[in-house]
């Protein structure tokens, strides 16, 4: 009997989807391994929450503000497979800045969000310091429902609620010498307590995008998910999302916009860079190097092995839109 061991919903996750967890933490996830034979068999009978177990107590703050006018955008009411269920996405997230699990969603209601700025800066004629209510009167906000691949494999399908990232480019009116655009996610020492925050880790989190990229209309800023602003596990008040690539490329909790005639180093290229490049589309034909990235899995309720499995989409099924942004 001892040597049984029955997994937490954690150990499951960081085992089968959690490869930047799994690097950060690798003696951690080699230990879950051991058991891995026994304790798979043991899931199914020893106390896995069920579905309705799964959804209480709520992830979700229930002060997070409801919007009440937005367009759905008819091109993207849905997609080839369902929604995932509100509460799952909400407590199954990556925020490294909030530790190195999946559960961060309680550690991550400690983000400041009061008095939110984005400062857009950089190769542009119009720099501006918004704040997030001057988005949402700026840029009228729109709903779509879009399929969220990470580069762990596991993928999702949210409605965010948002505008494209276009908008900003019009205001702010880049030169014709920003060719790239990097993206600062908050950080604090003192409030972020993830891992590696004294030495290891290129805090703060930054991503990057050429121009072009972000200039698509599928490059979206979300301020809100499943008609409510963002909880903060999810990236309060405003984050990226790319559709067409994995999920690390999208930053969250942004603080700064800057547009430059480089290529910006990126959190986790600076990390380990044969493994996340800085253009990271979803390519189903193009592994990863400790993962093939034919197949995903879809979150939902209970372990991750019951997860449903879905064939890879060629840029996460959005080839039609983006496929030109890179002929040859
Ligand atoms: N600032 C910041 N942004 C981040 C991350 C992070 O750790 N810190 N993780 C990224 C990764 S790897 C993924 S898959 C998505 C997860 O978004 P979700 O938790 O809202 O599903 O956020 C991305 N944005
Ligand atoms: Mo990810």
């Amino acid at each position: 009997m001892s040597n049984i061991h029955i997994p937490k919903t954690w150990e499951i996750s960081e085992r089968e989807v959690t490869p930047e967890a799994a690097f950060i933490n690798r003696r951690r996830f080699l230990t879950t391994l051991a058991g891995a034979g026994l304790s798979i068999a043991g899931a199914s009978v020893l106390g896995y929450p069920t579905e309705s177990e799964a959804k209480t107590p709520p992830q979700i703050d229930p002060n997070l503000m409801k919007f009440e006018s937005f367009e759905r955008n008819p091109a993207f009411i849905k997609v080839d497979r369902p929604i995932t269920d509100r509460a799952v996405a909400a407590k199954y997230n990556n925020f490294y800045e909030f530790g190195g699990s999946k559960s961060i969603w309680e550690a991550a209601q400690a983000l400041p969000t009061e008095d939110w700025k984005v400062e857009v800066t950089g190769l542009v004629r119009n720099p501006r310091t918004y704040d997030i209510d001057d988005f949402k009167k700026k840029f009228p906000l729109e709903e779509r429902v879009y399929r969220f691949r990470c580069v762990e494999a596991w993928a999702m399908v949210v409605p965010w609620l948002g505008f494209p990232m276009k908008h900003i480019i019009d205001d702010v009116e880049p030169t014709s010498e920003a060719r790239f655009v990097r993206f600062i996610s908050y950080y604090n020492r003192k409030i972020n307590k993830g891992p590696g925050r004294r030495t290891s880790h290129p805090w703060p989190y930054t991503e990057g995008l050429r121009t072009d990229e972000m200039a698509n209309d599928l490059a979206f800023f979300a301020v809100g998910i499943y008609g409510h602003e963002l909880p903060k596990q999810h990236g309060a008040p405003i984050r990226q999302v790319i559709p067409w690539k994995y999920g690390f490329k999208g930053a969250k909790s942004i603080v700064k916009i800057e547009f430059l005639n480089y290529q910006p180093k990126t959190f986790w290229n600076t990390l380990i860079p044969h493994e996340y490049g800085f253009e990271s589309n979803v390519e189903p034909d193009v592994p990863h190097p400790r993962w093939s990235q034919a197949s995903e899995r879809m979150i939902g309720n209970g372990p991750a092995f019951t997860w449903k499995r879905r064939k890879t989409l060629l840029y996460n099924g959005y080839a039609e839109q983006v496929a030109h942004l890179y002929d040859g």
